[in-house]
This record gives structure tokens, C-alpha cells and sequence, in this order.
């Protein structure tokens, strides 16, 4: 059955991140897509010039006016851009516990510019603790919230960990920007699972939006999460295949170009 699901996150202009790309991913997935804006960014395809978040009550009235005449059947949160987002967003999160909820920490763009404040980031995982379904670092992201270097398998298993114990929440480490291999691992709370997959030499703008909304789309449809999250990144890989050179070396997602049948991949530890 169709779910209505709802992406808190940002506005990238060229349409390859945030709530815009997010909205595509969960239709191209089946799903109904409805979106909550957390900031403004100006940015082309390649480096971000500005962010302009928006206020905390404006983001917890576009929740409430949305879901007036909802069936919320999901969420996904990104760029959250401030602290006052990251509370309002989080309280929102408590209230649908009987939700799948994906959040991807956002902390900064691939140029370097920030997304979420830096004072917020300390809490980042206290305020959403117990509060989500998954969160989907990757390894910039993982170091930063747990303070330690993350830069190969044995470092990814050990901060799945930590940011599990720090937040209650399922940890996926993204580990596609590991140095001759891509790994992902998941940590839910009892068991490890990898999920190995081809490193394809692209960069595509938008990656982990995709993939957090992929899983989300698959969670909404009562898939469990190692075979959600397995899904999702088959899914990734493939998007990044069908993806088209943009300008300066970044390259962007083309969704006419992606076709057929989905397998799911195979963990490859337990
Ligand atoms: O990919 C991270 C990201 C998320 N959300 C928005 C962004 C970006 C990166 O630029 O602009 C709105």
C-alpha cells in the first residue's frame, strides 16, 4: 500500500540533495512524498554559497499544517541547519513513535560548508536519543560524533557501536568514502552486519539523502531493517550507475535513466 512519507530537510536548488531530491527517491520507491523545509541553501551543483535556516516555529507549523489531513506513514530527517530545528524536529520525532523514522546527521556539505550549527552538534545524538528507527552517518559524520577517527572497517564497527550507546538509535556507517573498498555497517543494538558493494569512481552529489530515503521507503513497507537498509544501498548503487555527469567533475542523479528489478544483496558478516 502506498505510505505518505514526510522529509524534514533542506532545499538545494539544483535539486540534488535535500527535500527535493528526497521526494523524487520516495516516488521513484512507490511511495507518496510531502516535504518539511529546515533551510534554505544557494548552491550549485558543485559548492554550497549560503545557508538560510528557517525559524523553529515555522518548521514545527509546516509539520503541524501537513499532517492535519495525514496518514504519516514515515520520516526522514536531513539538514536540520540549527539547534532550535534540531529540538523542535526531535520532539516531532518522540510524538511518532509507532513510525519508522531515518535520521541522516547532516553536519556539513561535501565543499565543506556547514548544514547544522556547530554548538548543535555536541547534542546532537542526546536530543534524538531513542527517538528513530535508524541514523545514517557517514565517516566524516561518524568521527564527528564520536570524537574519534573512523577510516577503516574496525573503526566504522566501533563507532556504529558508540553512537548506538550514545543514542539508543541503529546505527548505519556509510563507508563509501573508505580508501579501495566500500563497506557499510550496520550496528542495531544486538549484531553487526556489512553490507559490501562495488566503489564506483563517482561523485554524486546527493548520495546519502538517497539512501536515507530509499530505506525509509522501504521500512514504510514493513521490511525489516537489515533488509531495508541492504535494499537501500543495492538501490544507491544502482542510481549512482544510472547518474550523468554534471559540471565540474560532480556528477548527478538521472531518475528516466533507472530501470528494473531490485535484488537484495547479501550481508556478508554477521
Ligand atoms: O548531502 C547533504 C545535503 C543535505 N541537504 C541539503 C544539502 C546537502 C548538501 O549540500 O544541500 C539541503
Amino acid at each position: 500500500m502506498t505510505k505518505d512519507l514526510i522529509s524534514i530537510a533542506g532545499w538545494d536548488p539544483s535539486a540534488g540533495a535535500g527535500v527535493l531530491l528526497d521526494l523524487r527517491v520516495f516516488e521513484r520507491l512507490g511511495q507518496r512524498g510531502f516535504g518539511v523545509l529546515t533551510a534554505v541553501t544557494a548552491q550549485g551543483p558543485v559548492r554550497v554559497d549560503g545557508v538560510f535556516p528557517m525559524p523553529a516555529r515555522a518548521v514545527a507549523a509546516q509539520f503541524e499544517s501537513l499532517t492535519g489531513g495525514l496518514d504519516v506513514g514515515g520520516i526522514k530527517v536531513g539538514m536540520l541547519a540549527t539547534s532550535a530545528n534540531l529540538k523542535v524536529v526531535a520532539r516531532i520525532l518522540e510524538k511518532h513513535a509507532r513510525l519508522p523514522r531515518v535520521v541522516d546527521p547532516v553536519l556539513r556539505s561535501s565543499s565543506g560548508a556547514l548544514l547544522l550549527e556547530r554548538k548543535a552538534w555536541s547534542h546532537f545524538l542526546g536530543t534524538f536519543e531513542g527517538k528513530a528507527s535508524l541514523i545514517t552517518p557517514n565517516l566524516a559524520e561518524a568521527a564527528a560524533l564520536t570524537g574519534r577517527p573512523v577510516r577503516n572497517v574496525v573503526e566504522m564497527r566501533a563507532a556504529a557501536e558508540k553512537i548506538h550507546l550514545q543514542s539508543g538509535i541503529p546505527c548505519l556507517v556509510k563507508g563509501g568514502h573508505l580508501e579501495g573498498q566500500a563497506v557499510d555497517i550496520l550496528f542495531d543494538g544486538n549484531a553487526f552486519a556489512a553490507f559490501a558493494h562495488e566503489k564506483l569512481p563517482r561523485n554524486v552529489h546527493g548520495t546519502g539523502c538517497y539512501l536515507s530515503s530509499a530505506i525509509l521507503c522501504y521500512l514504510a513497507e514493513g521490511r525489516p531493517l537489515k533488509e531495508a537498509c541492504g535494499l537501500g544501498i543495492f538501490r544507491v548503487g544502482r542510481a549512482i550507475r544510472a547518474a550523468v555527469p554534471g559540471s565540474k567533475g560532480v556528477w548527478v542523479f538521472d531518475f528516466s535513466r533507472e530501470r528494473g528489478r531490485v535484488p537484495l544483496p547479501r550481508p556478508i558478516s554477521g
